[in-house]
């Protein structure tokens, strides 16, 4: 089929190149010349998409990438995987707002629209669909079909293939919903459908308000235990000796990336819209969330005053500046804020990511250095925020003169974990 793939992202471009893999003619659009340009130069971006399969796709012909929406006319199939940040706390749909006007620009008889993007309940039905009927003039269900299908992407899972994680498919009605999984059907092992769009949209938010809170749990534990003078981190290894009924979450110093943090709030939002009710969990697992950094830099604050060493003035140097272990991603890291803190109380803050791409340094608050052992033993304090497999743990152990671990990766007399 003639596969459109909006959105050339994390999401979009993993689908683009196995929909290619699989035999159908895909579009890869996006409306950021700098990625097209990359890809077309057959250079991915993506953690999970070699550019080797990239190139394969390209040369084959079955895939192209363009920012010229005149190429989408006459699609089959169309995938939204644009972004759905929040802006100040409320989802912001514009990327998929514009999205949907552009392919309704294109919409013929008969095809079929996918919404891939995370949002509340009832986007695809209440948002895309209308959209799509507006500028196509075309009615959905009756001219073309329509649905929701969550992403479930994992950069740098090992354990779950693309193509081997299950995916939720759903559609506005029976007739868009067969021909929603048929598609999926050629591209993943398996493939679930559920009875609406609104359960999927629903099901895709459970998992990461599941996940969300969770974490936020037991970073809240991790504050309590270190005040009860217990090792939360023994104590989760225990309690994950449990077989059943437990899932091991680990503390950290705060839940970052453009899933977790952002996700549970679209429902906490919609439910505060449509009910006039808070939807507590979320709230306070979002309070839990925004703490942690200041408790992060209470602790080193402590620490360093046990050492007669004001943070004012003091070098602080911060080793894992992404949202998560061994991620490229800047996105909602907890790092940014801990940086700010250190940086308003007179701290001098240095930072080390190796895997901070080049083009997103820019980003950063504080200078970014090597993780080497002049620059760890220069330093009044360490910061273990990321433990990234690429950092030497054995030179930060050796060098630093004190290190607050937030992932219990150290030990040493120099080093105290969260
Ligand atoms: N985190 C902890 N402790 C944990 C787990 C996570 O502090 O026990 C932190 C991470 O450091 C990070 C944040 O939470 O800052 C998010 O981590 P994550 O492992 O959930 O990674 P993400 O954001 O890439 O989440 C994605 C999600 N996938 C989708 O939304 C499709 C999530 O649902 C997956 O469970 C997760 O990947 C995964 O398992 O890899």
């Amino acid at each position: 089929m003639d596969v459109v793939v909006a959105g050339q992202g994390y999401v979009g471009l993993p689908l683009a190149v196995r929909a290619a893999e699989v035999g159908h003619r895909v579009v890869g659009y996006d409306v950021d010349p700098h990625r097209i340009k990359r890809l077309i130069a057959g250079e991915s971006y993506v953690q999970d998409v070699t550019s080797s399969r990239v190139r394969a796709v390209l040369d084959s012909g079955a895939y192209a990438a363009t920012t010229d929406a005149a190429a989408l006319a006459g699609f089959d199939i169309a995938v939204i995987t644009v972004p759905t940040p929040l802006r100040d706390g409320v989802p912001d749909l514009t990327y998929i707002e514009a999205c949907a006007r552009t392919l309704g620009a294109h919409l013929r008889r008969g095809a079929t629209v996918v919404l891939e993007s995370t949002s509340y309940p009832g986007t695809t039905e209440e948002l895309l669909v209308p959209i799509l009927e507006t500028t196509s003039g075309l009615r959905g269900g009756v001219d073309f079909l329509a649905g929701f299908s969550p992403e479930r992407i994992a950069p740098g899972n090992k354990r779950w293939s693309f193509a081997g994680t299950p995916k939720l498919v759903s559609g506005i009605d029976a007739a868009s919903l067969d021909a929603i999984k048929g598609f999926y059907d050629g591209i993943f092992e398996t493939t679930v459908p559920v009875s609406g769009t609104r359960v999927a949209e629903m099901a895709k938010l459970i998992e990461n308000v599941f996940r969300f809170v969770n974490v936020c749990l037991v970073n809240e534990m991790a504050t309590l235990a270190a005040g009860l003078g217990v090792n939360i981190w023994e104590a989760i290894d225990a309690a994950a000796t449990k077989p059943f009924g437990f899932t091991r979450f680990t503390p950290g110093p705060g839940v970052g990336g453009h899933c977790l943090p952002v996700d549970p709030l679209f429902l906490s939002w919609k439910v505060q819209q449509e009910l006039g009710v808070p939807f507590r969990f979320v709230e306070l697992a979002n309070d839990v969330n925004r703490h942690m950094p200041h408790y992060v830099v209470r602790r080193l604050t402590t620490a360093l005053d046990r050492r007669h060493k004001p943070v004012s003035g003091s070098r602080i140097l911060l080793l894992g500046l992404t949202y998560k272990i061994n991620a490229t991603d800047l996105r909602e890291s907890p790092s940014a804020r801990v940086a700010e803190l250190l940086i308003d109380l007179g701290a001098e803050v240095r930072g080390a990511d190796p895997n901070i791409p080049e083009v997103d340094r820019n980003q950063l608050k504080v200078p970014l250095v090597d993780a080497s052992a002049q620059e760890i033993a220069a330093a009044d304090a360490v910061v273990l925020l990321m433990d990234h497999a690429r950092f030497d743990l054995p030179t930060i152990e050796n060098n630093a003169p004190y290190v607050l671990d937030c992932r219990n990766r150290l030990s040493g007399p120099n080093v105290e974990t969260l």
